[in-house]
This record gives structure tokens, sequence and C-alpha cells, in this order.
């Protein structure tokens, strides 16, 4: 039998049904039954002594950072615990008390947990040994650290260039096993460093560098508190950053404003039940939106356009609504600007929104009122052919207002996975920065390569193309968080070795190439000794702010090692000891490592000290109203294309969505709660008027494709689930949907797959 026949697993989740129940959408967010289910998952998963001890610790300055999201902990911490429901669910997946060892591995073979759901293979829990998948077999076997470095080392010496080797690096890695992972890929001579933000935020990261001289937001934390008005795009916080709904609440408090703009009416941003507080938990809560406007899927800019058309029409009558005074000082291109937005037709801007014109009239008031504005946003915005371009928008209506630089104001892109952002700022990208080369010279004494490297999109289609043959990831699960989830696999197969580096059990492990190694990792809770005294790491939140970390709860098994020592170790086995890099001392010695790290980049000197209590704030421009660094030395208007999806008749717009009980590729559990679906994934959104025309009733199976270059893609049985959502757009969870997203439908200069706006056809299946 060949390899491939060997080999053939199945790449998708389990098409199975579930046992699906339908509730009417919840009318607010958190909560008694989100402390319910936060202590149900934690209990179950990690028992009662571990739950206590490791919520104890959760976000306090003493302990270990939430493994959840990226958003920043208050200066205060409450006593009654600084985390959310999902914060425990994250905090219960990662220090689950169920375990996979050789014994699970030689009882199960690939073909075997690739049949069952993302959900089953989750569930699993730990690893808790290095494994080794050899050529040909089906079974994963036990290996030793040892045999791993050196089985890795020589595959990476049999490549013919560095650049047939992929790094893959996921959101949740700290910013010192971020550091010696970028400077191993670019002592080895690649830059090749694929990163999940790729898939995320790179379009945020893109649009603020062009316009503002930085690739992320500039509001603080204790910005919330002053501002007058807070628009919240494309951005579901009451499950995928909850405790963002404490920082609204405190807004709305002090007599802020929100607005949310997104195409389904999310719970979490209608009403919040505050569970960190007694009231919050009997009481009725804070009604958080104060104007909700339901766009169309990937009609951001027709909105933002038709707000700043009309902004401009006020001003043109009574002055006083643009900061003339600021545009003038900082910013470059207004007059381009508004020639285009008297340019735009309103009627035509506010047809294609979707939204109601005297509600967008409201708004328009609001914000011709008030000047302290925040931006927040999140994939709704990013993840889609003209991600850039929403962001742009989004900074052009900030620039108007003169909204930056100042408090209560700025651009909030809402970060996903914990330290993603710290990732990127210590070294982890795919395209060159001098800056960081020339001080890896000064330092550590070696030439970086000048090449750029691949991206998510770019490093599959080299992997496919057989241009790159050994791939490691340092986290995540890529096979199913990439787009086109059946080329993604097919190209993960052809690579020689597959290296994962992770916490938990998923699908990338099922995905192989010819030889593959499971490298077991101590997760953030997890206390992490060296002769006997535990060690710190830091991380950077969503607000730029860098801070400690410290596990505390017993490692899954004695045999993980931490990420840096994994990193060292491949390291120190390729280059061997007379490297100019001690990769065995530095991955060992986080305190020496760290040292490095503040010779070599920016705002991160004397880091050992500073990183103390709540941390310290990284340089950022924005903050200090210095655009220098910009082609005219001023911050930029951006002219953006109206979108205008020409559907034809049978075709939607299918944005790909988060359900409340995973985190990304993670399945907690099967409910939706706030949008009322439980105990089901595969579910598609639908108006119930599309419905009507398709004479589709509630719970009937259909098929979705995608036909783009003439290829077709499909997703087999779906239940349709009527919801209120505009006409012609669907919604329904990655990563069931992924097989529907082409390998080349990515954002304009981001890369960022079309995650949220994939076209698609439906077609009524077997009942
Ligand atoms: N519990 C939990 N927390 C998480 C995650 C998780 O999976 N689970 N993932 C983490 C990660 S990596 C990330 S990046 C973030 C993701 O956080 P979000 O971006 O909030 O996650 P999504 O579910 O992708 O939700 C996107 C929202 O955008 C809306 N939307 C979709 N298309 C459009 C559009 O065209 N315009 C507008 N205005 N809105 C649109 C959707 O209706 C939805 O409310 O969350 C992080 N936190
Ligand atoms: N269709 C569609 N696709 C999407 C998205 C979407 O909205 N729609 N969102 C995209 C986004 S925003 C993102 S960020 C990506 C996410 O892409 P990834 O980051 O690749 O995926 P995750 O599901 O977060 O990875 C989970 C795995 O990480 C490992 N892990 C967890 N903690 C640790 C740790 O501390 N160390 C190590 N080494 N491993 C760990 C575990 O083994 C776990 O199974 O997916 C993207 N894909
Ligand atoms: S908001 Fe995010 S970081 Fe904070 S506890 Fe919840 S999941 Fe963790
Ligand atoms: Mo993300």
């Amino acid at each position: 039998m060949s390899t491939e026949d060997q080999r053939q697993v199945n790449y998708q989740s389990s098409s199975k049904f579930t046992g699906i129940q339908l509730e009417k959408p919840t009318t607010y967010a958190a909560g008694l039954p989100a402390v319910k289910v936060a202590l149900q998952h934690a209990l179950k998963e990690m028992g009662v002594t571990k739950s206590t001890q490791g919520l104890f610790k959760m976000n306090q300055k003493n302990g270990f950072d939430c493994p959840g999201c990226a958003w920043p902990d208050p200066e205060e911490r409450s006593k009654l615990g600084e985390y959310c429901e999902n914060g425990v669910k994250a905090l219960a997946e990662e220090a689950t008390n169920k375990h996979v060892d050789a014994a699970f591995f030689s009882k199960h073979s690939i073909q075997d947990i690739a049949q069952w759901s993302d959900y089953r293979i989750g569930k699993s829990g730990r690893i808790t040994q290095p494994m080794v998948l050899k050529p040909n077999q089906k079974f994963y076997e036990p290996i030793s650290w040892e045999e791993a470095f050196n089985l890795i080392a020589q595959e990476l010496h049999q490549l013919a260039h560095p650049d047939e080797a992929v790094f893959y690096t996921s959101g949740r890695s700290s910013n010192e096993a971020a550091f010696l992972y970028g400077l191993f890929s670019r002592a080895f001579g690649t830059n090749n460093m694929p990163d999940c933000s790729n898939m995320c935020h790179e379009s945020s990261g893109v649009a603020l560098s062009e316009t503002l001289g930085i690739g992320k937001g500039s509001v603080k934390l204790e910005d919330f508190d002053e501002a007058e008005v807070v628009m919240v795009i494309g951005q579901n916080p009451g499950t995928n950053h909850p405790r963002m709904l404490s920082a609204l609440e405190k807004c709305k408090a002090n007599g802020g404003k929100i607005i949310s703009i997104n195409p389904l009416v999310e719970p979490g941003l209608v009403r919040f039940k505050n569970p960190q507080e007694i009231n919050g938990i009997i009481g009725h809560g804070q009604s958080l939106t104060d104007y909700y406007l339901q766009v169309k899927i990937n009609q951001d800019v027709s909105l933002l356009q038709a707000i700043c058309k009309k902004l401009k029409i006020l001003q043109d009558q009574r002055g006083q609504v643009f900061d003339l005074e600021f545009i003038n000082q900082y910013t470059h291109g207004y007059e381009d600007l508004t020639q285009h937005l008297d340019q735009l037709d309103i009627n035509e801007l506010v047809e294609l929104c979707g939204v109601e014109e005297a509600l967008i009239d409201d708004v328009v008031d609001l914000l011709a009122q008030n000047n302290k504005i925040i931006i927040c946003w999140a994939m709704g915005l990013t993840q889609h052919k003209n991600g850039v371009e929403n962001i742009k928008a989004c900074v052009n209506l900030l620039l108007l207002k003169g909204s930056l630089g100042k408090p209560g104001a700025g651009t909030c892109p809402v970060r996903g996975h914990s330290n993603v952002q710290g990732d990127r700022t210590v070294g982890i990208m795919h395209y060159v920065s001098p800056h960081l080369n020339k001080a890896i010279k000064q330092v550590f004494n070696f030439e970086a390569p000048t090449q750029t490297g691949v991206d998510v999109v770019h490093s599959i289609q080299a992997m496919h193309a057989g241009k790159a043959k050994v791939f490691i990831a340092l986290g995540g699960n890529f096979v199913s968080a990439a787009s086109d989830t059946i080329f993604t696999a097919e190209a993960l197969q052809k690579c020689n070795l597959t290296v994962q580096i992770s916490t938990k059990l998923n699908r990338s492990h099922t995905i192989a190439g010819k030889t593959a190694l499971i490298l077991p990792t101590l997760g953030r809770s997890e206390m992490d000794l060296r002769y006997g005294k535990p060690r710190h790491f830091t991380v950077e939140n969503s607000m730029g702010k860098v801070h400690r970390s410290k596990g505390i709860l017993p490692p899954a098994s004695k045999q993980l090692k931490s990420e840096p020592e994994i990193i060292g170790g491949i390291a120190h086995t390729y280059f061997g000891k007379t490297h100019p890099v001690a990769w065995d001392t530095l991955s060992k010695d986080y305190d020496l490592l760290r040292e490095k790290m503040s010779e070599t980049l920016k705002g991160f000197d004397h880091i050992n000290e500073k990183s103390k209590g709540s941390g310290f704030y990284l340089p950022n421009n924005v903050r200090d109203l210095d655009f220098s660094m910009l082609p005219h030395q001023k911050a930029q208007f951006s002219i953006c294309k109206t979108p205008n999806h020409q559907l034809k008749k049978d075709e939607f717009l299918l944005m790909t969505i988060r359900s409340h009980d995973q985190f990304n590729t993670t399945i907690y559990g099967l409910d939706d709660r706030y949008r009322g679906i439980y105990n089901e994934r595969r579910v598609v959104l639908m108006n119930e008027s599309d419905m009507k025309d398709y004479e589709l009733n509630s719970l009937d199976i259909i098929d979705l494709s995608s036909h783009y270059n003439n290829k077709e893609r499909k997703v087999s049985r779906f239940l349709v689930v009527p919801y209120n959502i505009p006409k012609g757009n669907l919604a329904a969870y990655f990563p069931e949907t992924n097989p529907l997203i082409p390998i080349d439908q990515f954002a304009d200069k981001s890369h960022t797959p079309i995650s949220k706006s994939v076209i698609v056809k439906i077609k009524k299946a077997a009942q």
C-alpha cells in the first residue's frame, strides 16, 4: 500500500448531527448563566482543587495571563476574580485532567482520530510525551526528546535551501519563545514565518501602518472611561472578548454612547449583566448599544462613507464638526478625501449598506457633537477582500474628528490570541525588518536573511507546489484554521516532515507529512521550573502593555518541555556548540534571554525590571501624535473603493464566525447560548424571507458550495436556522466551513483569507 493510501484521512469535522435545540436569542450577556456554565466547565475538566488554585491566580499580578483572548487587565484587579466565562473555559481546556499518552496513540490510528469531530479530538486531552509518526505508519509511537531533535536537525540539513522550511506561529506563545523561534528561523536562513495573524488582524496591521505609522491600536483601557462615543464594528465581544463589556459598561456609566455595526444583533452588545458585581447577577444589568446599525456583510465602507459624507455636509453648513486644526497640523490627503466624499451618491451608499437612513442620521448627529471617539473592530472588518480598506475607512473618520492622540479617543483593533501582538513585536513576521536585522547582527553576530518569506496562504501554496518540505508549528491547528481545508491538508501531507509543538490533540496531528512529530509543551497556567525554581515569561496585551505571566499549576506530565526549551533543543542540535548564539543557555535562562531581547528590540530595555506588577507600555507614536515615519510625515487619509458585490440571483454572502463555545478550532462545547442554538454546530443562519424564497423550513438540511475560478468546493449537510440576518447574507461556524474558502481568495495587501465574505450557493439535501 502506498503512503497516500495508508494515510488517507478525513480532512473535515464529522458531518453527523448532534441533536439541535433552538431557543430565542438571549437579551443580555453574562449574568448568572455565565457563572454557572464557567463553573461547570472548570469542575468537569480540572476538578475542585485545580479550579480553585487556577482561578485564584488567573490575570492577577503575581499569577498567569489568561490563555484566552488579548483583552487587557485593569490596573485594579477584582477580588471576585478577574476573568470571564470564556477565560475559565480556556483555562479548563488547557488544565484538563484528561491526558493523551502513548497508550492512547497505540489504540487509535490517525485514520481513527480523523473520523472524530473536532470536539471529540480536543476533549481527548493534553499530550504528555513526544510522539513520532514514521513513514508509512498509521500509529504514532513514543520518541525521546533527543531523537526528536536529531530527526528535525537531520531533515533541516537535507534541504537544498533554507526557504524550503516553514516556521508557523500561533498567538499563544510567550514573547521569550517567539523571540527565540524568530531568531532560529533567521539564523537558519529564512523569513518563512507565517503567523496566525496573517489570518486574523493582518489587515489592521497593514492599514494602520500605512495611515498612522504603527500596526497596532492607540487606545489604553482607561480611554474607555473617558470616551464620549465607542463604535464596535465587526466584533462580537460578548463571546470573544467578554471583559470588554465591563469597559463598555463603565463608558456608559460615565455618559458615553455606544454604536454597534454588525449584520447580526449580537446579544452581548445589547445588554450586559456584569458577573463580577452582585448587581450584575441579580439586577437587570446595563444596556450597552445606543445605536445598532445592522449593516449588510462587507458594506462597512459604504456605511462609513455615508456617515463621513453626511458629516461633511454638516461641516460645510455649520462648521465645528471636523477638527480642522488637527487635520491641518497632523494629516495629509484631506482635500482628496472630501472631494471623493462629494462625488459619492448618498442614496447609493444607503442602499448598499442596508441601514435605515434615519438611523444613520442619528449616528451622524452624535458623531458631529463629540470628538472623543474610539473605534473597536475585529474579524468582521479584516477578513474580506477589502479588509485593509475597511480599516482605512475607520481611520478616515477618526482623523476627520481629530480623535487620535488624546484621552478617550483612538484606534482599538481588538486582538485575538492572548499574545498574538507580542509575537509580532518580538520578531515573528514574514517580511524583512531592516532595523531588526541590524540589531541581530550587532547582538548575535550573524546576518539575518533579507529575502521576504511566505505568509500563511503562500506557505500553503509553497508546500503544495513542493517548494517547501519541512513544516514546523509553534502551536495552533494549521489545517483547520487555514482556508481551503482540503488543499491545505494536501500541502501538509506533501512535506517530508511536519512538527507540531502543541499542548492538546487537534486535527493537524492527523494530517501528517511523510514523518510527523508531536512535541508536547507546557501551557500558560503550568509551573515552568528550573532547578526547582519557577520561571516566568512575558506577554503583550491588545493595548501594547507588556507584563509577566507565571504558571502555578502542576504540569500535565513530567515529560513536557517549555516552548523556549524545545526551540533551543532544535536549534542547538542543528547548529551545534560553535554557533554564535548560545541556544542551549538562552533557552533555559529566561532572564538572560530577556537581556538579549532588550538589547535587540525597541522599547524592551530593562524588561526584566519593568515587566513586574502590571507591566509597561511599549512606545506608540500615535499616542504622541508623531507621524514622522510616514511618507508625508503626517497621518494619511485614504480613498476607499465602495464595495459592490454583484451577486447572481442564487448566490449568498457567507460569513464564517465563532460560536460562544469555541476558541478558534478548539471546541469547548456545542452550545451557542447567546444566539439560542444548542447542541449543534452544523448550522447555517438564514433570513426568513430568503428561506421562503428557497422553500426551506427551519432545520431543513442544505449543502453549501462555492465556485471560484471554475472550481466547485462543497460542504454537506448543514441545518437551516431562521435568524435575524440581512437578506442575501448567511452565517455559519468556522472551521466547519473552511473548505469553501479558496486558497487564492484573500485580502489585497494583507493576504488574509476572505473568511467573512465567501460567495456561496445553497442546495436542499436529502432530509
Ligand atoms: N471565546 C472565544 N474568544 C476568542 C476567540 C474564540 O474563538 N473564542 N478567538 C480569538 C481570536 S483569534 C480572535 S481573532 C477574536 C475574534 O473575535 P471576533 O472578530 O468578534 O470573532 P468572529 O466570531 O469572527 O466575529 C466577527 C463578528 O463580526 C461580524 N461580522 C461578520 N462580517 C461582518 C461585516 O462584513 N461587517 C461587520 N460590521 N460585521 C461583520 C459577525 O456577525 C460577528 O459578530 O476573538 C478571540 N477571542
Ligand atoms: N473560516 C475562518 N477561518 C479562520 C477564522 C475565521 O474567523 N473564519 N479565524 C482565523 C483567526 S482570527 C485565527 S487567529 C486562526 C487561528 O489559528 P490557530 O492559532 O492555528 O488555531 P487555534 O485553534 O487557536 O490553535 C489551537 C491549538 O493550539 C495549541 N495550543 C494551545 N495553547 C498552546 C500553547 O500555549 N502552546 C502551544 N505550543 N500550543 C498551544 C493546541 O494544541 C490547540 O489545539 O484561525 C483563522 N481561521
Ligand atoms: S476577556 Fe479574554 S483575557 Fe479576559 S478573562 Fe476573558 S478570555 Fe481571558
Ligand atoms: Mo485571531
